[in-house]
């Protein structure tokens, strides 16, 4: 080491005692020249005085922290989905409203990728697993081919943001190159990683998963809003006169990136961040809770939730605190940035996630536990809600956005997404006039471009129908 290189070391060293944390350094003296660099990068990019806070409140409980008072929560108010959305005004205002903002190129898409898929037990980016009931289209094909269809019809770039992490960023962006960015165009596809967290202790302590390696993780989807600041995103969307931002998961092939009605609502309501709401299909469903603490719209993740708030039943007999989310959101530019930069509010809490962290142990060898053994912590996109100007909360409908990819078999799973897309095209199909036979028992599959809503459908259809075999699967593309 040169003598600058010594001092950085000494330097960061004392500081990391000073924060009760000098065994990331303990095998330093076995490192090599290269191995050292990188931990003192590693070592770098954590804010020492942020995991001093996160463990005090977190799991020392020391407070600080706002928690939820759940004996005051009562559950947010929602727009409910009409019978029949064309003949109903306001629907057709948002319409009209949301669809003037596409055109004016006011509108970016912005998927969350940056999980790590660990419940499906898929190797590789999520976005990159096959989804679709005929051709397997992947969902970041599903996603290009809604926003393409978007384009289309609305003669504008909708840029695509797609924010990945340290563990699966350069497979995402290899994956979009080998797909030639699945027409879309290199220069409107932007990838950015997500910032990441250490994981401690349960003492506190910072992880080592290897001599030279700090155990680091994502820091949840809420480090959406500095990440999309720091990679100049925000900024760049603000030179290209966007105004709203289309936000939702990579685990979802049923989701409308471009719907004119959300954006529509979101706009005409003078919300800073609306979100798409589901009644929830039974109580223990693991949506997040739209609820209202005091004047101010949260939403409870489903592991916060107390069972008995999940099961309160109104007089009628409907969940009372129904309204789950699916983590769709319009958040409009001004607001994303006021959040990323206003020191004041752009602190979104972090959440306590216990996890299987592994680790070195005193010999130098990486052990996998077996139970948890560490912490780590992860802010949510939608602590947000709180922050914002009168949240909105609308309604949709399941099929028409989301039957996400999860577990490897069961609910959410891709069998159970695979089922919801056929039933979707199968229901698009029938709308059209097409009666498939009652022991019909193939797939369907109608790709976004040719139509990604029903309207769309129903109109390409009519001006050209096609015959259709209808002996076996059905593929309209
Ligand atoms: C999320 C919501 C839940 C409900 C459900 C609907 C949270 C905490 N809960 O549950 O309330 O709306 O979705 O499907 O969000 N991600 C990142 N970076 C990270 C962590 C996650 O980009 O550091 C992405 C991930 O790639 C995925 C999404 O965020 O697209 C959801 O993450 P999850 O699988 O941890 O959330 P889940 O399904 O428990």
């Amino acid at each position: 080491m040169t003598p600058q290189e010594e001092s950085v070391f000494m330097d960061t060293k004392q500081f990391y005692e000073t924060h009760g944390q000098e065994q990331v350094f303990r095998f330093w003296e076995e490192l090599g020249e290269q191995q050292r660099a990188s931990l003192l990068e590693q070592a770098a990019e954590i804010d020492l005085e942020e995991v001093d806070r996160l463990v005090a409140n977190l799991l020392r409980n020391e407070g600080g922290e706002a928690k939820i008072d759940f004996s005051t929560l009562k559950p947010a108010p929602y727009l409910p989905i009409p019978e029949d959305i064309e003949s109903d005004p306001a629907w057709q205002e948002a319409l009209t409203l949301g669809e003037d903002a596409l055109r004016a190129g006011k509108v970016a898409a912005f998927t969350v990728a940056g999980g790590q898929g660990t419940r499906l037990g898929y190797d590789g980016p999520k976005g990159t697993f096959p989804v679709t009931p005929i051709k397997g289209k992947t969902l970041f094909q599903v996603f290009a081919e809604k926003i393409q269809a978007g384009r289309l019809k609305y003669q504008a770039t909708i840029p695509w943001y797609v924010m990945t992490s340290h563990i699966n960023h350069e497979a995402t962006v290899s994956f979009f190159e080998e797909n030639d960015y699945f027409g879309l165009g290199s220069d409107s596809v932007r990838f950015f990683r997500q910032g990441r967290m250490p994981a401690v202790d349960f003492e506190g302590r910072i992880i080592l998963e290897g001599k030279d390696r700090i155990a680091m993780s994502p820091d949840g989807h809420g480090g959406a809003l500095r990440a999309l600041e720091r990679s100049g995103s925000l900024q760049e969307m603000q030179d290209a006169g966007v105004e709203v931002i289309s936000y939702f998961q990579v685990d979802n092939p049923l989701v409308r990136p471009i719907d004119p009605h959300f954006i529509g609502f979101h706009l005409k309501s003078g919300s800073t961040m609306s979100s798409k709401m589901l009644p929830k299909a039974y109580e223990k469903e693991k949506l997040g809770h739209f609820c209202l603490q005091g004047d101010k719209t949260v939403i409870v993740e489903y592991s916060d939730m107390p069972d008995e708030l999940c099961a309160a039943r109104d007089a009628d007999g409907q969940l009372s605190f129904r309204a789950g989310s699916i983590a769709i959101h319009i958040i409009s530019l001004s607001f994303a940035r006021s959040l990323a930069s206003d020191s004041s509010v752009s602190a979104l809490p972090f959440h306590r996630a216990d996890k299987k962290v592994p680790f070195v142990d005193e010999a130098g060898a990486t052990q996998k536990p077996e139970q948890p053994n560490g912490v780590k912590f992860e802010m949510f996109v939608f602590d947000a809600i709180p922050f914002a100007t009168s949240p909105l909360v609308l309604e949709t409908t399941r099929l028409d956005d989301f039957s996400p990819v999860k577990n490897a078999e069961g609910i959410d799973s891709p069998e159970s997404s695979r089922k919801d897309q056929v039933s979707l095209f199968r229901s698009w199909l029938e709308a059209a006039g097409v009666t498939l036979p009652s022991d019909f028992a193939g797939q369907v599959e109608i790709s976004p471009l040719y139509a990604s809503t029903r309207e769309d459908f129903l109109k390409a259809w009519k001006s050209a129908p096609r015959e259709l075999d209808l002996s076996g699967d059905i593929f309209i593309g």
